[in-house]
């Protein structure tokens, strides 16, 4: 008996030709799921990742559609269906960060992260789950944030979306798990990503800042996030509700140290 055990199941992951998508669909796909594989930029770019899974022995299938428009969810969503198999899994991965002050930032430019971060996650839970209540099963888990939980300048209409994604992980949790569907979050810290790329570079003082805010004292592997995708879309969590699972080397632990210690 494998607790973990996710052979055979389908999972859609937003977002998934780079990034953490693609880590914690590289993980689920390693584990045993097909990878139903998400994108918006080009169809090119989705064929490159398909590719990119097959060569790691990941059963794979692409999808090209952009999450915010409902419309195009719900066609694509019963493609999948039909062409694929059901969704027993779905990742709300797919994001946008605009870093500007709070100040400077024009109405619509908010909008849009929101739109992206929080009501895409709504769109496409709401054309999922309807076949996930038929089937009595299903697992949803929602990408989260530090900044569902902190501040930090320049990222507010980011932390916005990201703290609105908890509470509506923990509604569609709250309507959803009578009907044996968990939803959950993962709230990744800071991890070593193109999204996170300006911010990284050598020299540049956020980098510095963040390994020492971060007690693991690095900034994150995406790899390290497999486990945690593994548990949540597996019978391992079968009990576990609204729950958002930091994956953080401890940031959420404390409130950091002086820069010489
Ligand atoms: C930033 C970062 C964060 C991270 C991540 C933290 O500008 O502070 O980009 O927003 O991407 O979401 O958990
Ligand atoms: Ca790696």
């Amino acid at each position: 008996m494998n607790l973990f055990d996710i052979k055979g199941k389908v999972a859609l992951v937003t977002g998934s030709t780079h990034g953490l998508g693609m880590s914690m669909a590289h993980g689920l796909g390693l584990a045993g799921a097909t990878i139903v594989v998400n994108g918006n930029s080009s169809q090119q770019k989705i064929d490159d990742a398909v590719a990119e899974y097959k060569k790691a022995g990941i059963h794979a299938v692409g999808y090209k559609f952009d999450v915010s428009n409902e419309a195009a969810v719900k066609t694509a969503i019963q493609k999948i269906e039909r062409e694929v198999g059901p969704i027993d899994i779905l990742i709300n991965n797919a994001g946008i960060i605009k870093r500007v002050p709070l100040a400077d930032m024009d109405v619509e430019e908010f909008k849009q992260v929101v739109n992206i971060d929080l009501v895409s996650p709504f769109i496409v839970s709401k054309h999922v789950v309807k076949g996930m209540m038929e089937r009595k099963a299903g697992k949803i888990i929602n990408i989260c944030s530090m900044m569902s939980q902190l501040g930090r300048n320049t990222v507010g209409a980011y932390a916005a979306a990201k703290g609105g994604l908890v509470m509506l992980t923990k509604n569609m949790a709250t309507e959803w798990a009578k009907h044996n569907i968990q939803v959950n979050g993962i709230g990744p810290g800071y991890f070593a990503t193109s999204q996170t790329a300006p911010i990284r570079v050598d020299g540049h003082p956020f980098n510095e800042f963040i390994v020492n805010r971060t007690p693991a004292a690095k900034w994150g592997d995406p790899d390290d996030l497999a486990g945690a995708a593994i548990f949540l879309s597996s019978r391992a969590s079968d009990f576990v509700n609204g729950h958002i699972l930091y994956v953080d080397g401890g940031i959420l632990a404390t409130i950091g140290k002086p820069s010489n210690e």
